[in-house]
Parts: C-alpha cells; structure tokens; sequence
C-alpha cells in the first residue's frame, strides 16, 4: 500500500500536480511513513524522472517548473519534521546556489537535512555573488559555508568565492555540490569536500569540523 503511494507521489512530482503530491505527502505521513523515506522514496524519484525527460527535451522549462512547485509544496510539509532533531551546536554553515544559478531544490534539501542535524544554517538563497558570501561568513563566524551549482556554466564560480575566502584569509571550510560536481572538481577547485547528496553533505560537515570519527568520514 505504501510502497503504491510513494509510486503515485513519484507520479504526482512528474505531472506537475501539487495538491495531489501534498495530499499523497500527507497520506503517508498519516500512515505513519517517516519524512526522510518519503523524500528518499517519492519525491526524489520523481524529480529524477522529470530531469531525464527534461534532458531528452521530452519536456521543456514550463513542466518543469510545475514540477518544481509540486516538489516544494510537499517539502515544506517534511521540513519541520526533518528539522526536528534541533541538536543545536553543531556548527554555523552558509549556504546558497552560486551566481547566475537560480536551482535551488538540492540546496534546499541540503539546507534541511544539515539543520535537521543540529547544524544553524543561514541560506542566501539563488543567485549568490561573492561578496554576499563573504559578508555572511564574516557577519555568522561561520564554520562552514556550502555552494550550489546545477549548470556547467555556473559551477566555474565556486572558484572565484574560494579564490576570495583565500586572498582574505578566512577560516571557513568550503563544501561544494550539484549535479555537474564531482570530487575530482571540488579538488581542483581548492574546496574542502563535496557530497553527491544531502545525506553525504551532512556526514561531509560533520567531518569537515571534526564532528565524527575518522572511519565514518566521506571520501
Ligand atoms: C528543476 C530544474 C530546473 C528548474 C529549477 C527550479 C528550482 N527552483 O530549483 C528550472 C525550470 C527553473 C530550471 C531552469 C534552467 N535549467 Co534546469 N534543471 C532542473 C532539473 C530537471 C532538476 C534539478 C533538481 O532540482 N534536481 C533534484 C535535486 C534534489 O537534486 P540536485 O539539485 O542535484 O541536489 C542534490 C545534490 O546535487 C546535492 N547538492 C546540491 N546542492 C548542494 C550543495 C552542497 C554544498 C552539497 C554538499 C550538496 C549539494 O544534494 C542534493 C540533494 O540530494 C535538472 C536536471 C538534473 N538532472 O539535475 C535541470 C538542469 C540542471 N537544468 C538545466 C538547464 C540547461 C536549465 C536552464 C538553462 C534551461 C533554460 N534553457 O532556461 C535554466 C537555467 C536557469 C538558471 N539561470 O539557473 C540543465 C543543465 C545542463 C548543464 N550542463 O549545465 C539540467 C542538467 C537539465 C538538462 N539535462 O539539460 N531548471
């Protein structure tokens, strides 16, 4: 039964149908489903349905953002549940989609998981310049600062923040992520982690501030 709501929530993230995903959200939350499968089992599979289609121009911008608002209307059902944990004093991360980038449904969810881990995250939001990001760290004294990027045209920004935070000098350390980023990047970049999904993104802060042993780091 659960296993045929989380298809039909899947479904619902492919058409575009808001109150269908918001009612089949709180169906399952009613059922006793818990927010992380939810997001794991339904919505994710969903938008990764909607961005092949969008790929093989199967679809085009206007479904894709009817998509995005079903997306997000249920999310705004999980996020206090997902926040609820409330471990405060994890650490202070800054987060935002990078420059000329306006993707911000992972950031979002990145945003949600780490604050469901007791970190306090200030989110700048989409398109973020340098200074923005600056000014926050400085202003939050923040341990961690985490950028975006979901195009190959924009993920080249990352760079020029870290090359910012360098010249400065500022004690942050930079996690990066988004669909285009691999490790190999983040690398090149000079930026201290990257993590393929919020899961990992978590697991990589805690690491990053020397949160968890050495065995359950991200590579
Ligand atoms: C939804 C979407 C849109 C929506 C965005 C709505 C919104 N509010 O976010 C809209 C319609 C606005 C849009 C616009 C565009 N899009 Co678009 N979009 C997508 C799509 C289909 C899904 C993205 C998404 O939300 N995925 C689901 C989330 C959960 O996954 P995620 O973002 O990867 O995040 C996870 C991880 O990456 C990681 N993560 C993410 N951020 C961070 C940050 C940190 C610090 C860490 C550690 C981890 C992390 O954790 C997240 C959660 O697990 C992708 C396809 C794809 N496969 O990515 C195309 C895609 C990214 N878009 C694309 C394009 C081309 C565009 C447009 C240029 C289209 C156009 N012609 O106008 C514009 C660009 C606008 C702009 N300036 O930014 C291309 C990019 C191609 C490229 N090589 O650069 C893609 C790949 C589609 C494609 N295959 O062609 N898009």
């Amino acid at each position: 039964m659960t296993v045929e709501l989380l298809k039909e929530l899947s479904d619902a993230v492919i058409d575009g149908n808001k109150d269908k995903s918001v009612e089949l959200t709180n169906k399952l939350l009613d059922l006793g489903m818990n927010a992380k499968d939810i997001l794991d089992n339904g919505l994710l599979p969903g938008m990764e349905v909607v961005g092949i289609r969008f790929r093989d121009n199967i679809i085009f911008v206007p479904q894709v953002l009817i998509s995005a608002r079903a997306m997000k209307s249920s999310l705004a059902l999980l996020e206090p549940l997902l926040s609820k944990a409330e471990l405060k004093g994890s650490g202070t991360v800054i987060i935002g989609t990078v420059k000329g980038d306006i993707h911000d449904i992972g950031k979002n969810i990145v945003a949600m998981m780490l604050r469901s881990s007791g970190f306090s995250v200030i989110d700048l939001g989409i398109d973020t310049r340098a200074e923005k990001f600056l000014d926050a760290i400085k202003k939050e004294n923040a341990e961690i600062v985490g950028m975006s990027a979901l195009l190959t045209t924009t993920m080249g920004y990352m760079k020029t923040v870290i090359d910012r935070i360098k010249e400065e000098n500022i004690l942050v350390k930079v996690m990066v992520g988004g669909a285009p980023i691999s490790k190999a990047f983040a690398d090149q970049i000079g930026a201290d982690g990257y993590a393929k999904n919020a899961t990992d993104a978590v697991k990589l802060a805690k690491s990053l501030i020397g949160i968890v042993t050495k065995e359950e780091t991200v590579e």
